[in-house]
């Protein structure tokens, strides 16, 4: 691997669509800069360098107020690109970190002190190597108060992971709603599974995100609003959006992040759903000492 990418749009529209003041993009990425956070010599992929100032200065065309900056793969478990940003952000970002499973108190206490809320399991054999469920229970039965587990997994495997977030000890955020088909629609076979999912416990989230990755057809993405926008009225108090800026391993499909904002008010057609999925939601999981 030497050719680095780029995988976002570099002039992104500016939306049709207004987020509610304090609206909170709850999952994007940073990759480095690289000569000051190297990549892992076990990433799958070499990205170009997408810095916080770039997603700060995303954030705010989009009218955004607010990060949740997700530790991407290509970093590994060494957070502190992420952290920077956090750092950086003058409190308008947190984060969910990677870890090694073997962590221990007090590394899990400088990251919670850093603005991290969570851990992410990624299972995608893609991205990561090794995916072993029985240390990931164990460090998720020692995080700190008021943490949660993001897990990113695809459709195919959703009966393999049920045991595994039957067994979790806190709550759970599942990216991309866990990339079901969308062409299957709203009560097609991935849907029904991660509904039974969400209808086994109160406390599963998800992430009302990525068109660009589930809807093969392309922009405007209707098969994911199709399937998409019954669920968020379903479940309007666990769902969460992000831009998922900058778009890992889409470099030859770089959507467009002011197209993927005007997604929003076709899957959160009232205000109540915006405010919800954008603001509500998130300040509940991410800054809940502000949350009246
Ligand atoms: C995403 C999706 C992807 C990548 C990562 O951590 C990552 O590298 O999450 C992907 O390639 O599907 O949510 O960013």
């Amino acid at each position: 691997m030497s050719e680095r990418i780029t995988s976002w749009h570099l002039s992104p529209a500016k939306p049709r669509y207004t987020p509610p003041p304090g609206a909170v993009d709850a999952h994007c990425h940073v990759f480095g800069p690289m000569a000051l956070h190297p990549f892992s010599a076990k990433a799958k992929y070499l990205p170009e360098d997408a810095g916080p100032e770039m997603l700060f200065a995303l954030r705010d065309h989009l009218g955004f107020a607010r990060n949740v900056i997700v530790q991407a793969s290509c970093h590994g478990t060494d957070n502190a690109a992420t952290l920077d940003a956090i750092a950086r952000s003058q409190g308008k970002a947190r984060g969910v970190a990677v870890v090694d499973p073997g962590i221990g108190e007090d590394a899990l206490a400088a990251l919670h002190a850093g603005g991290m809320r969570g851990i992410r399991f990624n299972f995608l054999k893609r991205l990561v190597d090794d995916a072993p469920k029985d240390k990931f229970l164990e460090v998720a039965r020692r995080l700190p108060k008021g943490w949660h587990v993001v897990i990113y997994f695809e459709a195919d495997i959703m009966g393999e992971m049920r045991p595994f977030i039957d067994a979790l000890p806190v709550p759970v955020v599942i990216d991309h709603m866990g990339r079901p088909d969308v062409a299957q629609g709203r009560d097609g076979p991935d849907m029904r599974a991660f509904r039974a999912l969400l209808a086994s416990r109160d406390d599963i989230w998800f992430k009302a995100t990525c068109p660009d990755r589930l809807d093969g057809a392309g922009p405007p993405w209707d098969a994911f609003a199709r399937a998409v926008a019954p669920l968020v009225a379903d479940y309007p108090s666990r769902v969460l959006w992000g831009t998922d800026w900058p778009h890992p391993n889409m470099e030859k499909a770089v959507p467009d992040d002011g197209h993927l904002v005007d997604m929003i008010p076709r899957i959160a057609p009232t205000e109540t759903l915006q405010h919800a999925m954008l603001v509500a939601n998130p300040m509940r999981l991410y800054w809940p000492e502000e949350v009246v």
